[in-house]
């Protein structure tokens, strides 16, 4: 069964020169294509992609699932191939927090369009955070969204970053602003804004007929210089094959986990309400309406998202045997990290998926039947380690 991901297959190699990315592009596409038609999704996926779209907007976490409703293994037929936006300034939103970091001299100016608890958010603060950037903070209102409503994405994160020539350009997909920027801070003497153009979103037709979107080469970083990577090209893939893994195949387990019964959602979205400070940013009404009915909501979606990923009525067993097979990964290289010493793309990653759910029954669940815990918080402390001061 063909059922890799377009952006996964991008290139070969990490160090890719500028001129040959088109090539590549190219070549990528004609590889994505010569996959044939794969097998057919369900008929139901369009009923519960457009419900999961709906419920989403109303309970402000928009699970991933829903973005692989649309899209994914079936798809076919390049339609378009679009670079990223970009603003002649920055939109009229309100900044709700700043990350400030005295010691960040990337010289990078950038705008963070979020939800709080959504995994793919916590992600890329777990990376920004680890690697010590200052950063502001748009709170988006997940019921309304008018803070995107500027944006042609309807998804978060969203990541504005500030190019040489002073304008703004927009980084879409988590994954790409990770690699986006990690590829900036390898070599600072590239423009962020020339960068994100390696990182094109493409449109396609899956064979329900719908367009779809993706980022090419999302996991690859691009830089000229091979001295910015001293790692093997084995240590690179392995980075990429987990951080693909994470987006994947581990996110999927968080739905049917955290919302596993009536009682756990609610305490889910009472946690949500917590941390995204839904008290003080809506109305009691509006908070009480997105808990009590997002909860629900969930508790009915996470089953079907359950079937639908194939997991059983155990749900619990499937994430400890993701969280198992990630720490029997990094016990095979005997280091605290799956970097090494350091943490890389991959543990930041599989730490911001996992930290999403961080106060949630599962992932106490996870804490005590898995050996999660030391690897999770080492991360955790490098991360709030080199995190500037939230102001
Ligand atoms: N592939 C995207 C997925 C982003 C995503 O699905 N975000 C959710 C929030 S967790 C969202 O905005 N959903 C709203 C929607 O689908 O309309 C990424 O990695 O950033």
């Amino acid at each position: 069964m063909a059922t890799f991901r377009l952006g996964a297959i991008a290139s070969i190699a990490t160090r890719i020169p500028h001129q040959n990315v088109a090539k590549l592009q190219r070549i990528n596409l004609v590889r994505r294509m010569a996959t044939g038609a794969a097998p057919k999704k369900p008929t139901s996926t369009l009923g519960l992609a457009v419900k999961g779209m709906a419920i989403g907007a109303l309970v402000g976490t928009g699970w991933s699932g829903y973005s692989y409703f649309k899209g994914g293994p079936t798809d076919h037929m390049l339609h378009e191939h679009v670079g990223p936006k970009v603003l002649d300034k920055l939109p009229d939103v309100k900044i709700m927090r700043k990350v400030v970091n005295p010691n960040d001299d990337s010289g990078l100016d950038l705008v963070l369009f979020q939800f709080q608890t959504c995994p793919f958010c916590c992600k890329v603060r777990a990376f920004l955070d680890h690697s010590g950037l200052s950063y502001s903070v748009v709170e988006v209102d997940a019921v309304l969204r008018q803070d995107i409503r500027w944006s042609d994405s309807k998804k978060v994160p969203i990541l504005l970053a500030k190019t040489k020539s002073g304008k703004y350009v927009q980084l879409t997909d988590s994954s790409m602003i990770v690699s986006s920027i990690s590829s900036f801070l390898r070599d600072k003497k590239q423009d962020i804004g020339e960068l994100a153009k390696y990182y094109p979103s493409i449109s396609y037709e899956n064979d329900a007929g719908r367009k779809v979107f993706d980022i090419m080469n999302k996991y690859f970083l691009m830089y000229q210089e091979k001295k910015v990577d001293n790692r093997t090209k084995e240590e690179q893939e392995e980075e990429r094959k987990w951080r693909a893994w994470a987006d994947d195949h581990l996110v999927h387990l968080i739905s049917p986990n955290v919302y596993r019964t009536k009682d756990e959602a609610m305490e889910t979205f009472e946690w949500f309400s917590d941390v995204g400070e839904w008290g003080i940013h809506f109305p009691k009404w509006e908070r009480d309406l997105m808990v009590y009915v997002g909860a629900f909501a969930m508790w009915g979606i996470s089953k079907r998202l359950k079937r639908r990923h194939q997991l059983s009525d155990d749900v619990r067993s499937h994430i400890y045997d993701a969280c198992d097979r990630w720490i029997s990964e990094i016990e095979k290289k005997k280091t605290t990290f799956h970097g090494g010493s350091q943490p890389n793309l991959a543990d930041l990653a599989v730490f911001g998926v996992l930290n999403s759910m961080e106060g949630c029954q599962a992932f106490k669940d996870c804490l005590e039947n898995t050996k999660i815990g030391p690897w999770f918080y080492a991360v955790k402390e490098r991360v709030l380690k080199n995190r500037g001061n939230v102001l």
